[in-house]
């Protein structure tokens, strides 16, 4: 259990420098995962002495590179207040613990945005300061620091991945015009350019995304990031195809760059296997029941490949079952101004309409994208 003592109270500059930490956090998207993203300023007497985050690759975390940043600066640390939008750390990973190089540091005061929800930390870095007399104040931007880490704080609790369910819709809530009203192997548009840089984002954002084989058959998908933003590892394509179809041909196939994985059940041919593993595609068998894969086994088999955010964007079908299963954690919905009618594909099956579900989200937040004239809206919430 976290060994929680009284916070000390906040200075009046302290949601200042923490918010120059969030956003140094907030700048190492898709560069810290499977670690969390995190920030560090060190201030001295009103003066930022050192700053920096945490890097996956560079192994450091985020008041390391901050402490190695005041003393290329040749400044003197002792006394100065560190601002971390995470617990510093108490144990020994792929480093030394954070809290234990604070104190040596010698530095005053320490402020922290949110808890560490790793429970080989958990309350300990904090308890260790405050035996070394650090003063330490703990949840200045506690809410932007904890969305920040959401998929860590869910994979370390879990040991599954945090999943985001996106989808663009009509008007009245459907996904797709009916398969006779469209034209084969090509994507249907519905939101504007803005909201789709925006999915480019959140493709940005994730570790991995899934479809499942009817969304390639129909769309011949990419599903790959192109917002040209560096990436530590490749957004892993995941499709879900119980009787492998996937054609060699499609998109997906001829663009793998060791970032395609497919899920297949027990039946598959093993000389579609061996085909698509000739062209470079990673091909693994999961329990299926029915003709339908084990969703749970698929998030596990992700989990083992340190996969912590996982953006689903298919069909009817998986939509459905995703939440039938109660494996979704946040929803994405961008609904644009066309309106495609009572014969076209629904949001999810088994789910009436998207605004029922809605009713469903916590925490829900309404935005837009693009001008004026063109303005596809953008719903936000949390299940569980
Ligand atoms: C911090 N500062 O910047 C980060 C922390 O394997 P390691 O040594 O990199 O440790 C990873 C764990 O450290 C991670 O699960 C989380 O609990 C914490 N991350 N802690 O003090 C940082 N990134
Ligand atoms: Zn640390």
């Amino acid at each position: 259990a976290a060994i929680l003592f009284k916070s000390m109270p906040p200075h009046p500059q302290d949601e200042f420098y923490m918010q120059q930490a969030l956003a140094l956090a907030a700048a190492t998207t898709a560069l810290a995962s499977p670690n969390p993203q995190v920030g560090c300023v060190l201030v001295y007497n009103g003066e930022v002495i050192g700053e920096g985050a945490h890097l996956y690759e560079h192994r450091d975390h985020a008041e390391i590179v901050a402490l190695k940043d005041a003393a290329a600066r040749s400044h003197s640390i002792a006394g100065a207040t560190a601002y971390v939008t995470l617990e510093p750390c108490s144990h020994h990973g792929r480093t030394g613990p954070c809290a234990d190089a604070l104190i040596t540091a010698k530095v005053a005061r320490v402020v922290v945005a949110t808890h560490d929800p790793n429970p080989q930390v958990s309350g300990r870095g904090i308890a260790k300061l405050r035996a070394a007399g650090i003063d330490v104040t703990i949840g200045i931007c506690e809410q932007p620091a904890r969305d920040l880490i959401e998929a860590f704080a869910h994979f370390i609790r879990h040991r599954t991945p945090f999943v985001t369910l996106k989808a663009a819709l009509s008007v009245d809530g459907k996904l797709a015009p009916p398969p006779a009203h469209r034209f084969p192997n090509q994507p249907f548009w519905l939101t504007g350019p803005a909201a789709r840089e925006e999915v480019q984002q959140l493709r940005h954002d994730a570790d991995a995304i899934l479809t499942g084989i009817g969304t390639v058959l129909a769309d011949d998908p990419a599903l790959t990031d192109r917002t040209k933003l560096p990436r530590r590892r490749p957004l892993l394509r995941v499709i879900l195809d119980t009787h492998l179809r996937m054609p060699l041909n499609s998109q997906l196939v001829r663009g793998v760059e060791s970032d395609l994985l497919i899920l297949c059940g027990t039946t598959a041919s093993t000389t579609r296997i061996a085909a698509l593993e000739a062209a470079g595609v990673e091909v693994e068998t999961i329990p299926d029941h029915a003709g339908h894969l084990s969703l749970r086994v698929a998030l596990a088999t992700l989990a083992e490949r340190n996969i912590l955010s996982l953006l689903l964007e298919c069909g009817s079908h998986l939509n459905g079952a995703f939440l039938a299963q109660h494996l979704v954690d946040k929803a994405i919905l961008f609904y644009a101004e066309t309106e495609l009618g009572n014969s076209a594909i629904p949001f999810a099956q088994g789910i009436p309409s998207p605004f029922l579900f809605e009713q469903s989200l916590r925490r829900i937040t309404r935005t837009s994208f693009g001008p004026l004239e063109r303005q596809d809206a953008c719903v936000t919430g949390y299940l569980r």
